[in-house]
Order: C-alpha cells, then structure tokens, then sequence
C-alpha cells in the first residue's frame, strides 16, 4: 500500500493530475455535510484537503470522521496553526511558509506541532509553501503577517522553491491565498515545476475549470479548490 506521498509521486510519474477540494471547518455547515461529501465523491477530486488560516469553529474532528465514513478519498490536513490537528485524518502538509520571514511559521509552529504528531498516525509531509501577490490581501497574508512574493520576480520565487528543496521539502506549494484576485501565473508554474523534481501544487483564486486546466497545462502536478466548491457545490457539474 503507497503512502500519500508516494501515490502523489506516482501520479506525476504518469503524468496524471491530481485535484484537491479543500474544506474549511470555519465555512461548513454540519447540517449541509452529507450533501457536500456526496458532491465530492461525484467530483473529479483525488484528495480533501481541510484547514484555513483561523478555525474558530469546533467542528475539525466531525468533519473528518464524517469525511472517513462517507469517502475513500485521503484526507490531509492543511493547517493554519497547531490546534488544527486531528488524528483522525489521514496525512498532514507540515508546511513552513517559506516566502515569509515571521518565524513563527517558519519554524515555532512546527516545533509546536512535532511531539504533538509523534502521538498520531499521520503521515508528515514536508512542504514548502510559497505565498504569491494576489492583487489582494488575503487571509494567509493577514493571519501570518507576512509578504507575499511579486509575480514579477520570477527569479525569487524560483530561489525560494529550490531552497525548500534542498532543505528536504517533499511539496512545493504554491498558493495565492484563498480567495486570491489573480491567481499564480501560468509562467512562475511553468519556470517552477520545470526546475524542482518534486510534486508542486497550485492554489488560490481558481474559479473555474478553464483556470485548473491551465494550471496543469502550466506544470501544476495537484490544484487546489476552495472558495469556487464552497460557493458552488455544483461546480464539477457538467
Ligand atoms: C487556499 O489554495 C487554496 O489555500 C484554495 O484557494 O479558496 O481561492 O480556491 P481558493
């Protein structure tokens, strides 16, 4: 049995895209949930991804227990700080906001979140996750004061990713934040996945499935979906 990662590789390998819905335990209703997890599993999603920026909400371990009942999908956590962590998921993005400079995310909440995922079973998945202007200021930006890279410097971005993995990091993420005006241009995705070996994933501001398409097209191995699935749970509806 392959592991998140491995299953993850062996998709870029094939040259298969991969799709994550993610679910933020702030937006979901209880009530609305098995109606939801049937649109997911009527989706073309290989993956749920479940986090945001600040969870307020307590309602992180139903959601992924309801998610484990009712999908075969794997369920990774997304986490914008330490208390969003639950055993009952399957992985975790153990990310470290490498575009930032607030030590905080770049290393305190990981040394938090380590003995407290040594107790579990989740599989840990090191990545490096890259903010980029969004022609907005979105939640990641806000909650983790910190900068987003320009789209224009093409060559920092590139630097940054390949930092993040020659430091051993098994993603690169790149996200315009949740609700991102513009989301990462096509040529950072192409520049990007062309010069790092390892699975990149795409998120932020993609409202339609022209913008997943050209996201793979650009190199993306997974997109990310939040807000448009949120808004619209009929959005993979042909
Ligand atoms: C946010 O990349 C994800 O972390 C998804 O963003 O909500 O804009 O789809 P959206």
């Amino acid at each position: 049995i392959l592991t998140i990662r491995q299953q993850i590789l062996e998709a870029k390998s094939n040259g298969q895209k991969l799709l994550a819905i993610l679910l933020d335990p702030d937006k979901i209703e209880l009530k609305n949930l098995y109606q939801l997890i049937d649109k997911i599993n009527q989706s073309p999603a290989t993956h749920i991804f479940v986090g945001g920026s600040i969870v307020r909400n307590n309602i992180l371990e139903e959601l992924i227990t309801a998610l484990k009942q009712k999908t075969n999908l794997p369920v990774i956590l997304f986490p914008g700080d330490p208390s969003q962590i639950s055993s009952k998921a399957d992985g975790i993005l153990f990310l470290s906001l490498l575009s930032g400079r607030n030590p905080d995310y770049l290393i305190e909440y990981q040394v938090q979140a380590a003995p407290i995922l040594k107790k579990t079973n989740l599989e840990v998945i090191s990545t490096g996750y890259i903010l980029i202007e969004s022609g907005n200021e979105t939640a990641v930006a806000r909650v983790s004061k910190t900068k987003p890279l320009s789209r224009e410097n093409l060559d920092l971005v590139l630097a940054t990713a390949l930092a993040g993995e020659m430091l051993g990091n098994q993603l690169i993420y790149l996200e315009a934040g949740s609700g991102a005006k513009q989301p990462v241009p096509k040529e950072m995705i192409e520049l990007i996945t062309q010069n790092v070996r390892i699975p990149v994933i795409v998120g932020g501001g993609i409202v339609d499935l022209h913008g997943i398409q050209k996201a793979y097209n650009a190199g993306a191995d997974l997109v990310v979906i939040g807000t448009a699935f949120e808004n619209n749970s009929h959005f993979f509806d042909l």
